[in-house]
Parts: structure tokens; C-alpha cells; sequence
């Protein structure tokens, strides 16, 4: 079984993280609940889990997903981990026990099962998901140029056989499409945005599909500015911080922008560890730390909408 604390310092593959979806919304049954946003190109289903661990009426939301890039094993091994983190430490840890008394969070551990599944049989570095395109044997949609933000302007390639590809129109991928759907149905709710990737260790706001400042900016940057600040005195590792398209390179279509764009105005984009030793392939040995120091990142942004 998963007993035992080494569950959460493994990756797992697709399947298990599916039995891990089942038992943690059975095992916790008034306050986790597993909610179908969709399905997959291959019709793999895609589970949110919801937190909800105080019944106050009128809660406000936070999303954060994981898996957008099949290869960042590190992004689903943090859902995994603060899940279980807000179960076991409710109550114990003030920080989110405030955060968690504020707001409920919807987790998607994986966001693009197909390609994840597919990281972990066939190309351990495969990053888009796994949909066909007419007229050409190359596979996959970048699902993080898939977003109606500035869709397919410079930085995404109209090009099926780019890493970058952003897909025949925006939302073309039933995985982009399920999330955008969701958010756009709960966006009165739904405050702070958060999507995890790797590798590089950064905080970024938007925009990225463009060089212009979000009309939020100060204070998204003073944001993400603390976070990186707390990790740094807590952690000891240095994390950068900014505007996507000023501090990592431009490119259109992201989730985080769109998301901002929709009204969500607290959007984010963590990139965890590393900064290039191991990239893609973080041993297990590391997913602690690297989740540990998100967790820092996201209940300093987290408080901080609150107190607003
Ligand atoms: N980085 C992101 C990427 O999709 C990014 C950077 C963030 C792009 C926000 C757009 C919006 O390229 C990784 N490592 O995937
Ligand atoms: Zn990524």
C-alpha cells in the first residue's frame, strides 16, 4: 500500500496516481471530492480533487495544476504532495490552516495523461500531449501554447512537428479545453490561479504572450518578489522572479495568461528544481525539497490574497 512516509519522495506512473485519486477522495470523504473536468485524446479521464476542509458558506477558490508537460515528473509529484499536505496538516500548520479555512483548492495532478503515460513507456522526454494532426506523422499539441492568450503569435509554432506547436486553433486539445471550461464556469470564485512546471526555478507572472505589464503587476511582483525571498531564507535556494516574457523568453498561449485575462487576477507559473544539473530528470531524492519550497511559494501568495 502507500503507507509509509516514502510514497510521496517516489514518482508514480499514471496508473497509480489514478488509484491514489480513488483512495484519497474515498478515504477522505467529507472534504475531498474527485470532480470529472473531462477527458484526454485517448479518453482518459481528468480528475480534480477538491479540498474543502471547512463548510463556511461563500468560500472563495484556488486552482493549481500540474502535468501540463509530460516530462516534469517533479510538477504531479508536488500535486501529490500538497494534497496531502493540507490533509495531515489542517489544523496543525496555521498557514494553511488559514489558507484552507479561506478558500477551498481544486488540484488536477495531471493534466495531460496521454503524454505522461507516454514519458513513462515510450520517451521519457516527450513534453506536448498526444493528438494527431491531419496530413503529417509528427504528434502533440504544446498544451501551454493551446490558450487563447495572443494564440500562436511569437514563441509558438504553427509547425505540428514543433515541441512548441500550439495546436490548429485555440482550445483545439480536449485537455486545455477541460480546464478553460472549468475555470470559466467557477471564475466568480476562483481568485488565484497556479499552474507548475519545471525546470529552472522561477516564479513568474504574467505576461508571457506579450511584453506588456498585467494591469495588476505591482502587486503580483511584490508577490512573487516575498515567495522567492521566503524560499531563499527558509531554503536557501534561489529562485527567480517576474514577468514571464521579460524573465524567461515569450511565449503566447500559456494557461497562466489566459487565466489572468479571464478575470483571474493572482496568476501564476512556478518552474521548480533545477536549474539544469539533472532538468527533467530531478531524482526522487529531490522531490521533497522542490516541493517544499513551492509550498513556501504558494501559502506566501495564497496569504496574501487573503489578507486583501
Ligand atoms: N516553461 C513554460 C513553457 O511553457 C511559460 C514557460 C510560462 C510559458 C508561462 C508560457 C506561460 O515553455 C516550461 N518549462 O514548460
Ligand atoms: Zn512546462
Amino acid at each position: 500500500p502507500r503507507s509509509g512516509s516514502t510514497f510521496y519522495q517516489r514518482y508514480h506512473n499514471l496508473e497509480d496516481i489514478y488509484e491514489w485519486i480513488n483512495r484519497t477522495a474515498h478515504e477522505n470523504p467529507t472534504t475531498v471530492k474527485a470532480i470529472l473536468i473531462g477527458s484526454s485524446y485517448q479518453k482518459r479521464p481528468l480528475y480534480a480533487l477538491k479540498l474543502s476542509l471547512n463548510n463556511k458558506p461563500n468560500k472563495k477558490a484556488m486552482w493549481i495544476d500540474c502535468g501540463i508537460h509530460a516530462r516534469e515528473w517533479i510538477s504531479p509529484a508536488f500535486c501529490l504532495i500538497f494534497v496531502q499536505y493540507s490533509l495531515s496538516f489542517y489544523k496543525l500548520n496555521s498557514d494553511i490552516t488559514q489558507i484552507l479555512d479561506n478558500m477551498d483548492i481544486y488540484v488536477l495532478p495531471v493534466m495531460n495523461p496521454d503524454g505522461y503515460k507516454y514519458t513513462w513507456t515510450k520517451d521519457r522526454m516527450w513534453r506536448k500531449n498526444r493528438s494527431p494532426t491531419n496530413g503529417t506523422s509528427c504528434i502533440g499539441v504544446d498544451l501551454n501554447r493551446n490558450f487563447d492568450a495572443n494564440w500562436c503569435t511569437k514563441g509558438a509554432s504553427p509547425d505540428p512537428c514543433s515541441e512548441i506547436y500550439c495546436g490548429a486553433f485555440p482550445e483545439s486539445e480536449p485537455e486545455s479545453q477541460a480546464v478553460a471550461n472549468f475555470l470559466r464556469s467557477n471564475k466568480d470564485i476562483i481568485q488565484i490561479y497556479l499552474t507548475i512546471h519545471s525546470y529552472s526555478q522561477m516564479l513568474l507572472i504574467p505576461y508571457s504572450c506579450t511584453m506588456d505589464e498585467a494591469d495588476n503587476h505591482s502587486e503580483l511582483y511584490e508577490m512573487v518578489k516575498q515567495a522567492a525571498e521566503n524560499i531563499r531564507r527558509y531554503y536557501r535556494n534561489v529562485y527567480t522572479y517576474g514577468a514571464g516574457a521579460k524573465t524567461i523568453y515569450l511565449a503566447p498561449g500559456g494557461s497562466d495568461d489566459w487565466a489572468h485575462n479571464l478575470g483571474i487576477k493572482y496568476s501564476f507559473t512556478f518552474e521548480l528544481q533545477d536549474r539544469g544539473r539533472y532538468g527533467f530528470l530531478l531524482p526522487p531524492s529531490y522531490i521533497q525539497g522542490a516541493s517544499n519550497e513551492a509550498l513556501i511559494a504558494l501559502k506566501t501568495i495564497a496569504l496574501k490574497v487573503i489578507e486583501k
